[in-house]
C-alpha cells in the first residue's frame, strides 16, 4: 500500500471561526482527513502580525482548537496542533526569509489589503507573513494546501520559494498544490458582498459565527443586505443574493440551480427564512459540542499537545535535511 499523501492547513486565532472558514477551508479538512496525512494548525505566530491583546490571543487559541475539534477534527486521524509549539516553523522561517525575495512578498495583495497603504509604520512581521506561512507547509513536505480561494497567492508564493531553495541548495521541499473547492471558496460579508467574510472585520453582522446562537444568525440573516431587483436568482449584478445562494447550495447539498428553483416566484424575504433555517440545522450541533469542549479548555489543550509531540518530529527531520543543505555545520 502506498503511503497517504500528505496535507497541511493552518487557521489563524485572530478571533471567531467563520461561515466563511468553515465552508471555504475547515468543513474539507474533516472531510479529507481520513483519506491525507493531515497537518492542521492553528497559526498563533500569524495572528500576531497585527497587534494582538496577550489575552485574547491566548484565549482564542484554546478555543479555536475546541471549535476545530466540535467542527469534527479528529485527533487520531489528524494531526492538530499549535504552531508556537513547533519550533521549527520559525526557525525555518529564518531560512527562508534568506531565499524570499522583497519583490515578490511586497506584491502580496494580503499584505497591500492588512497594511492599508501604511508599508512604513506596520510590524515588519505583516510583510514577512507569506515566508512564515510556507515554511509552514514546506516543513511537512505536504503535496495539498486546502483553503480559501484568498490563500492562492499564498501558496504560488510557497512554490516559489521551494523551487528556488531546491535548485540553489539541493532537494529538499515537496511543491505544494493549492486545493480550493468548487464552490465555497470565497463566502463574503452579509453587510458589504464585495468583502469577503472575515474575522477581523469587527463588524458584528457582517460575519456568521460558528457559536451564533440560532436567533443571532436569525437576525444577522434578516439583515443582511440585498439587490435591486426581486428575482432570487445568482447573477454578476446580484452579487449579495448570489451569496446567500451560494451558502445554501454548499450546506444543503444542492446545485445553485436547484436551489434557485425552490424560491421561483417567492421574494428575498423567503430565501432569508429559508437560509437560517439550513444554518442553524447545519451549526446547531457544532455550537453543541463546542459549549461542552469549552466546559474542560485542559482537555484540548492535552490534545492540543499530542498533536504538537508528532508535528515536531515530522518537522525535525526535514530540518536536519534544511541544515544539511545550507551549510549549518550539525552539533557534534
Ligand atoms: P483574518 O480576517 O484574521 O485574516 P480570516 O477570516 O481570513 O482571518 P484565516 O484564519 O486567515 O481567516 O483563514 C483560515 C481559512 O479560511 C483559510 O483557508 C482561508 O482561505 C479560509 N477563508 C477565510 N475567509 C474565507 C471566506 N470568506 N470564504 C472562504 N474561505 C475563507
Ligand atoms: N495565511 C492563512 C493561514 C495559514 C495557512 C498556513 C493556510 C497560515 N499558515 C499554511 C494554509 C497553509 C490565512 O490567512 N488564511
Amino acid at each position: 500500500m502506498t503511503e497517504a499523501q500528505r496535507i497541511f492547513s493552518g487557521i489563524q486565532p485572530t478571533g471567531y471561526i467563520h461561515l466563511g472558514n468553515y465552508l471555504g477551508a475547515v468543513r474539507r479538512w474533516v472531510d479529507q482527513q481520513s483519506e491525507f496525512d493531515s497537518f492542521f494548525c492553528i497559526v498563533d505566530l500569524h495572528a500576531m502580525t497585527l497587534p494582538w491583546d496577550p489575552k485574547e490571543l491566548q484565549e482564542r487559541s484554546v478555543a479555536t482548537g475546541a471549535m476545530l475539534l466540535a467542527c469534527g477534527i479528529d485527533p487520531t486521524q489528524a494531526t492538530l496542533y499549535l504552531q508556537s509549539h513547533v519550533p521549527a516553523h520559525s526557525e525555518l522561517a529564518w531560512v527562508l526569509s534568506c531565499i524570499a525575495r522583497m519583490g515578490e512578498l511586497r506584491r502580496m495583495v494580503q499584505f497591500k489589503e492588512k497594511s492599508k497603504g501604511e508599508t512604513e509604520s506596520v510590524g515588519v512581521g505583516l510583510f514577512t507573513y507569506p515566508v512564515l506561512q510556507a515554511a509552514d507547509v514546506l516543513l511537512y513536505r505536504a503535496h495539498g494546501v486546502p483553503v480559501g480561494e484568498d490563500q492562492r497567492q499564498h501558496v504560488e508564493l510557497m512554490r516559489d520559494i521551494a523551487t528556488r531553495f531546491n535548485s540553489q541548495l539541493g532537494e529538499v521541499f515537496v511543491l505544494p498544490e493549492a486545493w480550493i473547492p468548487a464552490a465555497g471558496a470565497r463566502i463574503m460579508s452579509l453587510d458589504d458582498p464585495s468583502s469577503k467574510m472575515s474575522k477581523s472585520a469587527n463588524r458584528p453582522n457582517s460575519a456568521i459565527l460558528l457559536e451564533d446562537k440560532p436567533e443571532v444568525i436569525a437576525k444577522k440573516i434578516r439583515s443582511a443586505v440585498t439587490d435591486s431587483g426581486r428575482e432570487v436568482t445568482a447573477s454578476p449584478d446580484k452579487p449579495a443574493v448570489t451569496n446567500l445562494l451560494t451558502i445554501y447550495s454548499v450546506l444543503a447539498g444542492e446545485s445553485i440551480a436547484a436551489v434557485q428553483e425552490r424560491f421561483v416566484g417567492k421574494g428575498y424575504g423567503d430565501l432569508k427564512v429559508a437560509l437560517a433555517d439550513v444554518v442553524v440545522a447545519a451549526l446547531s450541533p457544532l455550537r453543541e459540542r463546542y459549549e461542552e469542549l469549552m466546559a474542560d479548555p485542559a482537555e484540548t489543550a492535552r490534545l492540543l499537545a499530542i498533536g504538537a509531540a508528532r508535528a515536531s518530529e515530522v518537522a525535525a527531520t526535514t530540518m536536519a535535511d534544511v541544515r544539511r543543505a545550507a551549510g549549518l555545520v550539525p552539533p557534534a
